[in-house]
């Protein structure tokens, strides 16, 4: 496998002394913390909308990506085996064991369903092989119910049943290939699950409709005997205005209250959690205490856009939060750190690609060594557990065991009303963490 990345050499890890911009300083395979490897602990994904079929366009120019499958775009088959061949080369060079796909992503739509359908088994047997070659394994795969114009108002949460029959069976064909090619868990991203106005919308409907058609979902995968984890991926905004999967915890009560929590985990992307005005941490760190920390969308916004631009990762305070919160979860299980990060338009050439793995992988490499040995020290815990020990006896123990009520706790209070409070030391924390990330 050298046909597209034709110059690029095989990426191994040279050490944190190297300057070489082709070698990793902290993403080492092999090396083991605690008792995984980094490899096992990290799962790392290509996605292959961004890599593989991202021209650079954008709302002011045409695409500016140099791409060397793209002189097969007259025929469109073989260009989606072309983009296979060159995803599974740049994996295997950069030792990436996973990827994820759209079903649009690898396969050219047809004239109708059928064929569009005929062409995802020829392509995905294509894949089959791929992945038979190189060992890289399937993390999840998803249909694209958002793109095509028909999806105009959503799929699930169209007014026009049609359309709900559509993206149904839609979701059909994508979790029987992705079934078929052993993905460790199938994804919902909302898509265009959202409104624009409530001047032409009935919200009850759609939410209803959305917990149906997940139902069939779920119903589906019995029936085929699919063991993948379902996950769904929150987003505040964009395309519509207001996203249904909002943030964690809206998902996380829509699914309670369609009694569909016990097939969900989430798959959280850190530039969708700052669009809803968290932290990346937070939003993994809610989904981990309910249970439902499944995946990770590795990727960045910008602080200073206030939209969805998916650059790749390279802040290591954030990927050290991340993986603090992935650690304390006891890992990803099935999920992983999938790439869902684009190369800036600018950044048009093929090595761009792999310069932007490699400060993706060391950043949460990186992140994960700092993380881990935060979490040896106990520093945080134990700060956290002397906080809240006003919890541990007396009172705030009879609090914890419901012994007391309103009444029981106005005679308290009544005989205690001189209270004194400690600090929360945060600028003496931030100075410790910032500690633990030099030295590593
Ligand atoms: C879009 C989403 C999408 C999902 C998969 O913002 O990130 O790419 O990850 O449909
Ligand atoms: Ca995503
Ligand atoms: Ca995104």
């Amino acid at each position: 496998m050298n046909k597209y990345f034709k110059n690029i050499p095989t990426i191994t890890y040279e050490g944190k002394k190297s300057k070489n911009p082709l070698a990793f300083k902290y993403y080492n395979p092999t090396e083991k913390i605690g008792d995984k490897t980094m490899e096992e602990h990290l799962r790392f994904s290509m996605a292959y909308w961004h890599t593989l079929t991202a021209e650079g366009t954008d709302p002011f120019g045409a695409g500016t990506m140099l791409r060397d499958w793209d002189h097969l775009e007259n025929n469109p088959m073989d260009l989606a085996k072309a983009r296979a061949e060159a995803g599974f080369e740049l994996m295997k060079k950069l030792n990436i064991p996973f990827f994820c796909f759209h079903d649009a992503d690898i396969a050219p739509a047809g004239k109708d369903l059928a064929e569009s359908n005929k062409n995802l088994d020829i392509i995905a047997e294509h894949i089959k092989g791929l992945m038979q070659e190189t060992g890289i394994k399937l993390l999840w795969g998803t249909a694209n119910a958002f793109s095509h114009p028909r999806y105009m108002h959503g799929a699930a949460t169209s007014c026009n049943a049609d359309v709900f029959a559509y993206a149904a069976a839609q979701v059909k064909k994508a979790m029987e290939i992705t079934k078929d090619l052993g993905g460790e868990n199938y994804v919902f991203w909302g898509g265009r699950e959202g409104y624009e106005t409530l001047l032409n919308t009935n919200m009850k409907l759609e939410l209803d409709n959305l917990a149906r058609f997940l139902h069939m979902a779920v119903d589906y995968a019995k029936e085929i005997g699919f063991t993948g984890q379902f996950l769904i991926e929150p987003k505040p905004k964009e395309p519509t205005k207001h996203q249904y999967d909002f943030d964690v915890a809206t998902v996380y009560s829509f699914l309670k209250a369609h009694q569909l929590d016990p097939y969900f985990k989430m798959n959280i992307e850190a530039n969708h959690a700052t669009l809803a005005g968290h932290t990346f941490q937070h939003e993994l760190h809610v989904a981990r205490i309910h249970g439902i920390l499944g995946s990770v969308d590795a990727n960045q916004g910008d602080p200073l856009l206030g939209w969805d631009t998916d650059q790749f990762p390279t802040n290591i305070y954030d990927t050290t939060l991340a993986m603090y919160e992935i650690l304390k979860n006891g890992g990803l299980y099935k999920g992983g750190l999938n790439f869902d990060a684009k190369v800036r338009r600018g950044s048009f050439e093929p090595i761009d690609l792999v310069y932007a793995h490699i400060a993706g992988m060391d950043t949460f490499a990186k992140g994960l060594k700092v993380a881990y040995s935060l979490l040896e020290s106990q520093v945080l815990e134990n700060f956290i557990e002397k906080r809240y020990s006003s919890f541990d006896h007396g009172i705030g123990q009879d609090i914890i065991n419901r012994k007391v009520g309103f009444k029981e706790l106005e005679q308290y209070a009544l005989k205690h009303s001189v209270i004194s409070n400690e600090s929360g030391r945060q600028e003496m924390l931030e100075s410790i963490l910032n500690q633990y990330i030099l030295e590593a």
